[in-house]
């Protein structure tokens, strides 16, 4: 039975993704990098550090610095962020998603964030939407990061549940291969080729019918 709904947020709920990538933009542009859209692409859904080394990856640059001297690139990369966070609203959620939260609240299910962002109260909070969740998982506390299962299993404790009886949503190809490997029902959201082991998929968030989702949810046991 159908108890809980555990959201990714960026590319989810909201397009914070064109914040990010423009930040990591900016910054891979200093460090004498240029990246192709697929490469920027690539990294959605990844934590900020694990976004850093693959860009200096990309750079043939992952030797050249110190943690000291990453971790500094992470923080000037992640104020740029900030600042475009506090220019979002209401406005910024996503198509259809305020309906979907109030759908999932008339059947009282369990609604917890999923997000490797450190950022996602802040941006929860922009948005107006902060109350509506029973919980966030801190991603602070997490020791591996998608596609590894570790946060998705994380938010099902919280919630309180089974990995049979929750949803996740994710619009990242790491995101969907986490909730597969914590063993949940997966709806993709974007690319229907790049998010092809989802169980259920929808090319954007407008297209998220709560009932409709549940009824392959039920068929699959
Ligand atoms: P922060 P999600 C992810 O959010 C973003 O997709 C990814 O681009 C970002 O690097 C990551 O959060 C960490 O974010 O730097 O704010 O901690 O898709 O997991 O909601
Ligand atoms: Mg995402």
């Amino acid at each position: 039975m159908l108890k809980g709904l555990l959201f990714d947020l960026d590319g989810v709920l909201t397009n914070s993704a064109k914040f990010h990538l423009a930040a990591w933009n900016n910054l891979a542009n200093e460090l004498g990098i240029t990246l192709t859209d697929d490469q920027l692409d690539s990294l959605r859904g990844i934590s900020r550090i694990d976004s850093l080394n693959l860009i200096l990856k990309y750079g043939g640059q992952e030797n050249k610095y110190s943690e000291a001297e990453k971790e500094q690139f992470a923080a000037e990369k992640n104020a740029k962020f900030v600042k475009q966070v506090e220019t979002m609203t209401a406005k910024d959620i996503l198509p259809g998603i305020s309906k979907f939260l109030v759908d999932a609240k008339k059947q009282n299910l369990k609604m917890i964030i999923a997000s490797a962002s450190k950022n996602a109260p802040r941006i929860l909070t922009r948005l107006g939407i902060m109350d509506e969740f029973d919980g966030i998982v801190d991603p602070a506390t997490l020791h591996n990061g998608k596609p590894d299962p570790e946060i998705y299993i994380k938010a099902q404790q919280i919630a309180g549940l089974q990995s049979n009886e929750v949803i996740s949503f994710e619009d990242a190809e790491a995101g969907v291969a986490a909730i597969k490997a914590a063993g949940q029902f997966a709806v993709g959201i974007g690319n229907k080729e790049l998010l092809k082991e989802a169980d259920y998929i929808v090319s954007k968030t407008s297209d998220l019918k709560l009932s409709e989702i549940e009824t392959v949810f039920q068929k699959r046991k």
